[in-house]
Order: structure tokens, then C-alpha cells, then sequence
């Protein structure tokens, strides 16, 4: 029994993968997830001695492997998932492969970030390469509201760690800033105006975004006793487009000659429930706050088998290379399950953010808009 666990483990990682090249696209899709709860070491889950553990059943089992900070390391790529326990609670673990797109393997402990806040949960780690030259996660970390008799009620803060080679880790006090609750913190590379500067996400609830707005941006004096300055909204939610309800930043803000390239989620309802799905924008490089370029719609939506798992119709990013070829990975997750790859070279992916119009904001501009490039696309097939 324990060797066929371990070779239906070794044959999950040796699957190939191959990107999907479809016509049209922004980033191209890659056909396989390339971090699964099938990734995870069989010596996480079972007690492998026979003796006490004469069925071989999983003792401790993992439930998904999704939501994931991304780095490269010398000539390795990282990821630093979520991993969610059968019994609901997430830790990280790192994932290291010699290619970008398959073959990732855990190393053999999950990351220890310290117990000293007492919280219940950790999620969604943004792996920041700063240039103060540490690593650095920053998380959610949710406990239960001790205020409020509701059981389901929980308080979410901005957890943070640092570490050099993300084998011992470092943790500091969570981000304090005014807003009630923090979620979908990220730490930008650079120092902006000399300080550490992170996007934020102003929640006046553990669910809803709240008034915040958007994705918000602010300074810090001590990165050891972080405590955010005011917060300036950066890309904000709009009524009646992709992230109405709510959005946060997703990977650490790529660099490019014209802009800062952001990564991020917006969140809309409907009569099913909530819609997750990834966009991009721009910011500037000298004000990383002010937003450039914002496309309109979406450049990652749930598709065929994305759509399904224990939190449907959800897309989720939180981590990307850029590799030294120029080519973007893009880790993103689907319904909160499994964790995918998408690519494209960066030139593409700044050609998209700038030269794809904006949201019109109203459906007759979207008609007007939509009819301007029929007109421009006939007069082209005219002339040809
Ligand atoms: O279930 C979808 C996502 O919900 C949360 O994200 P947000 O705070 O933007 O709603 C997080 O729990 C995230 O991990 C999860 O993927």
C-alpha cells in the first residue's frame, strides 16, 4: 500500500504540462494545475508504520492546495501556497521546481511562521522580495471576534513575517492601520518616499469590503512595528463592473518601462453567489498609487472545470515570476481547490493593460465604443 502512495505521488509530479495557446488571449493558460492536494508528500498525511497505522488510512489529510505567493530564488521557482487542512485550517508550505510551469515538490516541513499573536487561521501569504533585501509574507490572520456572540464572526488582520531563505522565518507585529479589518495586504517591492509602502484593502467587516472603496495604498515609518499611514484608494470598485463588491491586490507589482503592472481580483455578486475573477492595471512608476491604465472586464474569468470546487466560481491570485527571459507566470487558483499557471511575455502583457480600452461605464458607450472598432476593423478589411 505505502508504495503505491508513493508512486501515484511521484507520477502527479512528473506530469508534463503544455501551454494552451488560445487565439485571442492575454495570458496563455497552461493545461494542467501545477499544485494540487495530490502534490502534497504522502509523509504529511499518514502514519506510514504499519504498526500504528495498520490501514493505512490518512491521519492528518489535506483538503486543497490554492491561493499561493510566488518568488524566484537563484534558479528556482517558489511558490508559497495556502494549504488547507482537512480540518479547515491553512498554513504555508514552499514548493520549489527547476521550471516554472510543472514538477513542484513541498520541501519536507510546512513554514513555521511563529505562534506569538495566538490567531486562529492563515491565508493567503504575498511573497515580497524587497529591496531592503529581505523576504518578506505578508497574510491574513484571522481569529474569532471576541466582541461579537455571533460564533461565525472572526477579526482579520494583516499578518507579517521576513525571512532571508524562507526556511526560518522571522515574524513581526500584524499591520495596524485605521480601517477596522485588513485583508489582501501586499508589500510593494521598492521603497516609495523612502518608506515601505503597502496596497491594502479597508474592510468595515470581516466579509464586506465596506467603504473603503478599492485597493488602497499607504506608508509605513517601521517596517518592526508596522503602522500604516493614511490610506489613498488606488483601483477602485465601480457599480456595475467586475469589482463592485469588492477587489484586493494579488501579485507583488511587476516593473515595466511604462508603468507598474498590478495583478489583481474583483469580486461582483449574482444570483449565485459571488463572482471572482482577475484583472490587471497599471500604476505610476514615480506614484505607484495613481492608476495609469485600468482595461475594462476581466483577464482571467472562471472556465470549464475552474469553475467548480469547494468555493465555485472563484479565480484568486497572490503571486508571479518574472522569469529572465521576460516571460510573466501568473499562480492563479481556481474555487479555492487547486493552483494554476498562466504566461505570457511581459511586452504582451503591457500592450494589454495600456491599449485595451477602458470600461465604458454605461452600456450605450459600451455600444459606441464596441461600433468604433467594427468601424475601424471594416475600413481595415476594406483596405487590405
Ligand atoms: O473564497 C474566495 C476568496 O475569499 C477571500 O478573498 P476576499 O477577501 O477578497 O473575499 C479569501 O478568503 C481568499 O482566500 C479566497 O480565495
Amino acid at each position: 500500500m505505502t508504495e503505491r502512495i508513493f508512486a501515484e505521488y511521484e507520477e502527479i509530479l512528473r506530469l508534463p504540462n503544455e501551454p494552451e495557446n488560445k487565439a485571442g488571449a492575454a495570458l496563455d493558460r497552461w493545461r494542467n494545475p501545477v499544485l494540487t492536494r495530490a502534490h502534497v508528500p504522502p509523509f504529511w498525511k499518514y502514519d506510514l508504520d504499519p504498526a500504528t497505522n495498520p490501514f493505512m488510512i490518512e491521519r492528518l489529510g489535506v483538503n486543497a492546495v490554492f491561493n499561493s505567493g510566488a518568488i524566484k530564488l537563484g534558479d528556482k521557482y517558489v511558490l508559497v501556497p495556502r494549504v488547507e487542512g482537512i480540518d479547515r485550517k491553512s498554513f504555508f508550505a514552499v514548493a520549489e521546481s527547476s521550471k516554472p510551469t510543472e514538477g513542484f515538490r513541498f520541501w519536507d516541513y510546512p513554514i513555521d511562521v511563529g505562534d506569538i499573536l495566538g490567531e486562529t487561521n492563515l491565508y493567503d501569504m504575498r511573497v515580497t522580495q524587497h529591496e531592503d533585501g529581505w523576504i518578506y509574507g505578508v497574510f491574513c490572520s484571522e481569529s474569532k471576534d471576541p466582541d461579537d456572540p455571533d460564533l461565525s464572526a472572526a477579526v482579520a488582520a494583516a499578518g507579517l513575517a521576513r525571512t532571508k531563505d524562507l526556511k526560518s522565518w522571522e515574524r513581526l507585529p500584524n499591520i495596524k492601520s485605521s480601517s477596522g479589518q485588513q485583508r489582501n495586504v501586499l508589500l510593494h517591492p521598492e521603497f516609495v518616499e523612502g518608506k515601505h509602502a503597502f496596497f491594502t484593502r479597508p474592510m468595515d467587516g470581516f466579509i464586506s469590503a465596506g467603504s473603503g472603496g478599492g485597493i488602497g495604498f499607504a506608508l509605513c515609518d517601521d517596517i518592526e512595528n508596522p503602522v500604516l499611514g493614511d490610506e489613498i484608494m488606488t483601483s477602485k470598485r465601480k457599480y456595475h463592473q467586475i469589482a463592485e463588491a469588492k477587489n484586493g491586490a494579488g501579485a507583488v507589482p511587476i516593473k515595466s518601462s511604462k508603468g507598474w503592472i498590478h495583478i489583481a481580483h474583483g469580486v461582483r455578486n449574482t444570483a449565485a453567489g459571488l463572482r471572482y475573477v482577475i484583472y490587471a492595471f497599471a500604476t505610476s512608476l514615480e506614484k505607484p498609487w495613481e492608476v495609469i491604465a485600468e482595461p475594462g472586464g476581466y483577464l482571467l474569468a472562471p472556465l470549464s472545470g475552474e469553475r467548480t470546487g469547494d468555493v465555485s466560481n472563484v479565480l484568486f491570485t497572490n503571486g508571479a515570476i518574472v522569469d529572465s527571459d521576460g516571460t510573466v507566470y501568473v499562480y492563479y487558483a481556481s474555487s479555492d481547490t487547486r493552483l494554476h499557471v498562466a504566461s505570457a511575455p511581459l511586452e504582451r502583457l503591457v500592450d494589454y493593460v495600456f491599449n485595451t480600452p477602458p470600461d465604458a461605464g454605461r452600456s450605450p458607450l459600451c455600444v459606441k465604443q464596441r461600433s468604433e472598432l467594427i468601424a475601424k476593423n471594416l475600413e481595415f478589411l476594406r483596405n487590405k
